[in-house]
């Protein structure tokens, strides 16, 4: 066969761009002053280029990949097994990298994505069409309030709320001794009031003792959802923890693959999932982890590697395919960085996410934004 019946993969082009925050976010294992992500673009023969995103938080400090790694990986590794592949292959393709390349969840995430990305454009359709359509148009977004500031996160909200960009909040607590971290999650939640829901995200800093006696004053002022209280490795405590607190316990460092999901559903060690496209290795591992998920009668969260436009409108495009999504998504990457990589950006109104119209991801790439945050 030709290459006019058979797009091949002619070439993988990986760029490091260094994004600012508009401000200093703050987790427990890190502060953010930049995003970096390796932006892929993967050339085929029939002159179509898949865009891809592959990133994670602050170097190593979230996952076992660095920006740095993932373009390794990459460029060593991943581009000599598939580069001169038919590219619509893309299950077949995926499962050849699984075989070949342990690990590395976050650069196979986006090489699928460039490759899904390629095969809407190809086809004329968007990337959610080609994973079976969309269920829900419109997807929640809340925001992170993580300043580090108590009176500042307070402000942000409030702004938030009037500007109607947001109804729902995520705190980055588990950096701070825990006394002071619940005095600061008591005040936000006091200030915005019952209406507006208010998540907590300990970013694995707590032991199971100390999270028993913090999930219970959490639990006492009404936040709605406590996101990866203890190590990520605890399933059996992650267990004792959701059957005790009656608020629900999500699972995020702890579920990446469908092999996580299913023996974290077994255990019952958590009520809520945080979907990640990167933790999966890609979109069609996001919808295994949520299919078992669902059959486990566990609540699903659209979650977020603070992925710039391309990466974000990955996730949305699989997670509007999804049948249930309780508990909203977090998908705000962009409004998190000063400028954008696109000439299309991502609309967010009434809090929740609007994607642009088009083939693919229907993204865009600004090459004069590439050149000028592209890592020298
Ligand atoms: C995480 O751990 O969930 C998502 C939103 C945010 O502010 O940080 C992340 C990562
Ligand atoms: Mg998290």
């Amino acid at each position: 066969m030709d290459n006019k019946q058979h797009p091949i993969i002619i070439g993988i082009q990986t760029t490091i761009v260094d994004l600012p925050t508009i401000r200093p976010h703050q987790l427990s294992m890190a502060t953010m002053q930049i995003q970096s992500m390796v932006i892929i673009q993967l050339k085929c023969s029939d002159d179509i280029i898949g865009l891809g995103e592959a990133t994670t938080i602050a170097g190593l400090s979230y996952g076992a990949e660095s920006p740095e790694g993932m373009k390794l990986v990459i460029d060593q590794y991943i581009t000599p097994l598939i580069k001169g592949q038919n590219a619509s292959n893309i299950r077949l393709l995926m499962s050849h990298l699984e075989k070949h390349i342990k690990g590395n969840y976050f650069a196979k995430a986006g090489i699928e994505t460039a490759l899904l990305d390629a095969q809407g454009k190809r086809l004329g359709i968007p990337v959610s069409a080609l994973l079976g359509g969309e269920i829900r148009k419109e997807l929640p977004v809340l925001w992170t309030l993580a300043s580090g500031n108590t009176a500042r996160d307070i402000e942000e909200a409030q702004q938030l709320v009037y500007e109607k960009r947001h109804k729902a909040f995520k705190l980055k607590i588990g950096k701070n001794l825990p006394k002071v971290d619940i005095a600061h999650a008591c005040a936000i939640k006091e200030a915005v009031g019952p209406d507006i829901m208010i998540t907590v995200d300990v970013n694995q800093a707590w032991s199971e003792a100390e999270a028993k006696s913090n999930i219970l004053k959490l639990q006492e002022v009404g936040i709605d959802l406590i996101e990866q209280p203890i190590h990520k490795d605890n399933w059996a405590g992650l267990a004792r923890l959701t059957a005790f607190f009656h608020t629900p316990i999500m699972a995020d460092e702890a579920v990446s693959i469908e092999s996580d999901a299913f023996a974290l559903a077994q255990q019952h060690a958590a009520s809520v999932f945080a979907l990640k496209v990167a933790k999966a290795g890609g979109l069609y591992g996001l919808l295994r982890v949520a299919a078992i998920a669902e059959s486990a009668g566990i609540a699903l969260y659209g979650g977020t590697m603070l992925e710039g436009t391309i990466g974000t409108a990955a996730s949305a495009h699989v997670m509007r395919c999804l049948k249930s999504l309780q508990c909203g998504t977090e998908l705000f990457g962009p409004l998190l960085l000063t400028d954008d990589i696109v000439v299309n950006p991502i609309q967010y109104k009434n809090a929740a996410l609007h994607l642009p119209e088009g083939p693919g991801l229907g993204l865009e790439l600004d090459f004069d934004k590439i050149e000028k945050y592209k890592r020298k």
